[in-house]
């Protein structure tokens, strides 16, 4: 590797249009942004680790939620004096875009993030950032403010021990919505860089709650695969791990990869490049699931595993197969606007290529392992044909009476334009009928729902059919489900859960939203999916009437009546559920468009792991999970009503 000094910097350009464009740089200026910062500078430090120069990292969040340092014990950012410009190579560092010696591709074998941007766009976007520096036997420091030097880079002390670099930066309020770091979401995203180098130790000083957290995984990759099957709470289906590291794939490319089938009914496939996540996959994880069903298929036929009547399908092979590959290459390419997703071409075959055989011959040289997968398989094909021929019987069912196959319960609106027509899903067949009445039938549909919902959390594609409740809002829907589901079929762009507000109500909306969650994700995704938010109260006062959502709204109402009209008497009606509510007072109250107040589901990229959590701790097999999840949110929650 040649070593880095101050000429090679060629690209050079200020700081203006990341102050200008936050979003271009970062991705947005919300809390992902936010956090994003830290990413980069943390990135910086994993590459001098991962590269043989660091052997720690610590990190810092400071007291005020706001400020964080990082710092690692490499070589340091060089300070030498740029030939050309004159000053300092840190500072040229931290003021120019693209400045940097990753960006020639000789000096960096792999990184990750913005390639080498990364810390002028934190410098830029911070209210303050300030860099120290150990190197040559002294220690060195440079003040900014918002990218700009506000002082030239001192001497702190000229005879100190070591070589590092320390980062230390608060995130400008003028940029960002909000500027507190969230310290769960940081010890996460630490935790993860240290399974993903087995050799890199990541300290992490929260001073908010007081508490340091030391991650370091000499498990690696294997660890974390273990790590989320036992998180996730789902059992393996072969005692071992199948893992291999490809050190040498082609000059600059290698690849480590670890996999486990496990009861899951769900595929779990985490896939990194130069350590940085890829959560919306790309090439490489199209080589590994190719590889993985190439494999799986080739095992099953040479043992004759095959039930010849049966077709198995690439994702009956991949059903709870849960997976963590790492690839490290010298030009990643990135897709979209948040880089999630990798697009170099070559990476299909080189990880298919680089993996297929050898899981084959692991699968031949553990054959309990392989025919217990093998079985997996086949439970999965005969569970989506079973699936498919409950589909196709609830369709039959209904077809004949509609020609469109809607369910009998559906009072449909008759405008077919989906992006003007709301369904109203109703607890209740009282409900469900005051509904009807009250609602504007040209874009309001009304299905009610009788029966019990089914907690889809761990059924299969056939339950789910079943479920009387579940394949009429399919069939009203329109659009399927799961890796079958269209949009463009999708018959409503408002689905509005219309529920009591009581805990029978609640836990039918989070029935449904679990529902939706699991298996209908792209309607949430799409934000199609809302929450009606029926009164609890009707306030009279002298000839006014109000409503209220909550027991806050009541005493709100009551207070500001009180302040005009002292001497008035507030009369207050309780409703006990929807079904009491007349017609018109539903229509006024939740249906119309003009009056109602709706809430929109939806799940920040931020939230989306803690949303998973939550949903496989409230809704899944495992009660002491529920509880314990009830136990620690206890305070949050403002009234059980039980
Ligand atoms: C807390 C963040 O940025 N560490 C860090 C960064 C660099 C080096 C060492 C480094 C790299 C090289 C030579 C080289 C960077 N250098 C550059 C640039 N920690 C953190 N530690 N000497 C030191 O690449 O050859 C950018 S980052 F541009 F100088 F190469």
């Amino acid at each position: 590797m040649s070593n880095y000094t101050g000429e090679n910097i060629q690209v050079l350009e200020g700081l203006e249009p990341v102050r200008k464009r936050p979003g271009m740089y970062i991705g947005g200026t919300g809390k992902a942004g936010l956090h994003h910062l830290l990413w980069e500078i943390v990135d910086n430090a994993v590459d001098e680790a991962t590269n043989g120069y660091a052997t720690l990292i610590e990190v810092t969040l400071h007291k005020d939620g706001k400020t964080c340092s990082v710092s690692d014990n490499g070589r340091g950012i060089p300070v030498d004096i740029h030939p050309v410009k004159k000053v300092p190579t840190l500072e040229l560092i931290l003021t120019t875009l693209h400045a940097g010696g990753k960006f020639d591709g000789s000096n960096y074998i792999t990184s990750g993030g913005l390639h080498g941007v990364g810390s002028s766009v934190v410098n830029a976007l911070s209210e303050e950032l300030i860099a120290t520096i150990k190197r040559d036997g002294k220690t060195y420091q440079q003040i900014f403010t918002k990218g700009v030097p506000i002082t030239n880079l001192k001497v702190l002390n000229p005879n100190s021990r070591g070589s590092g670099t320390t980062i230390q930066f608060r995130p400008d309020e003028d940029i960002f919505e909000t500027t507190t770091f969230d310290a769960a979401l940081i010890a996460e995203n630490l935790e993860t860089k240290t399974y993903l180098n087995k050799t890199l130790k990541i300290v992490f000083k929260d001073d908010v709650n007081g508490k340091r957290h030391e991650f370091h995984h000499e498990g690696g990759i294997r660890e974390y695969l273990t790590h989320m099957v036992v998180k996730d709470k789902v059992r393996p289906i072969h005692s071992e791990q199948f893992a291999l590291s490809q050190p040498d794939l082609i000059a600059g490319l290698r690849a480590e990869l670890v996999l486990q089938w496990t009861e899951s009914p769900r595929e779990s496939i985490k896939s990194y490049v130069n350590g940085i996540p890829t959560a919306d996959g790309g090439t490489h994880e199209a080589g590994l699931k190719d590889g993985v069903v190439k494999a799986v298929r080739a095992y099953m036929e040479t043992h004759n595993l095959t039930d010849k009547k049966l077709e198995i399908s690439a994702d009956d092979i991949r059903e709870g197969l849960f997976a963590i590959l790492n690839v490290y290459m010298t030009e990643p390419q990135f897709q979209g606007q948040t880089k999630d997703k990798l697009n170099n071409p070559e990476a299909r075959s080189l990880v298919n290529n680089a993996f297929r055989l050898d899981l084959e011959q692991w699968l031949n040289a553990h054959p309990s392992f392989g025919d217990a997968i093998a079985a997996r398989v086949v439970q999965a094909a005969k569970a989506r044909l079973a699936s498919r021929t409950a589909v196709q019987a609830v369709r039959a069912k209904s077809v004949g009476s509609s020609r469109l196959a809607l369910p009998g319960k559906l009072a449909d609106c008759s405008s077919k334009k989906p992006d003007e027509c709301e369904l109203f899903i109703v607890e209740g067949d009282s409900a469900g009928g005051s509904a009807k009445q009250g609602r504007d039938r040209k874009f309001q549909a009304i299905l009610p729902l009788r029966g019990k919902v089914l907690n889809t959390e761990q059924a299969n594609a056939k339950k789910l059919t079943d479920n009387k409740e579940l394949s009429n809002i399919l069939l009203a829907l329109g659009c399927g489900i799961g890796d079958k589901m269209d949009l463009g079929n999708l018959r409503y762009h408002k689905i509005i859960l219309l529920m009591d507000a009581d805990s029978d109500g609640h836990h039918i909306a989070t029935l449904l939203l679990t529902f939706f969650y699991r298996h209908m994700r792209s309607l949430i995704d799409g934000g199609y999916v809302y929450i009606a938010q029926p009164p609890l109260y009707r306030v009279d006062v002298g000839k006014e009437t109000f409503w209220a959502l909550d027991d806050t709204d009541r005493e709100r109402i009551i207070r500001e009546q009180k302040k005009s009209k002292p001497r008035a008497i507030a009369e207050i009606q309780r409703f006990k559920g929807l079904g009491e509510m007349m017609p018109q007072t539903l229509k006024e109250t939740t249906l119309d468009p003009d009056k109602r107040r709706l809430l929109r589901v939806s799940i920040p990229d931020t939230e989306r792991l803690r949303t998973e959590q939550v949903i496989t701790d409230l809704m899944g097999k495992d009660a002491s999970a529920r509880y314990r999840f009830i136990m620690e949110n206890a305070e949050e929650a403002e009234e059980l009503d039980v």
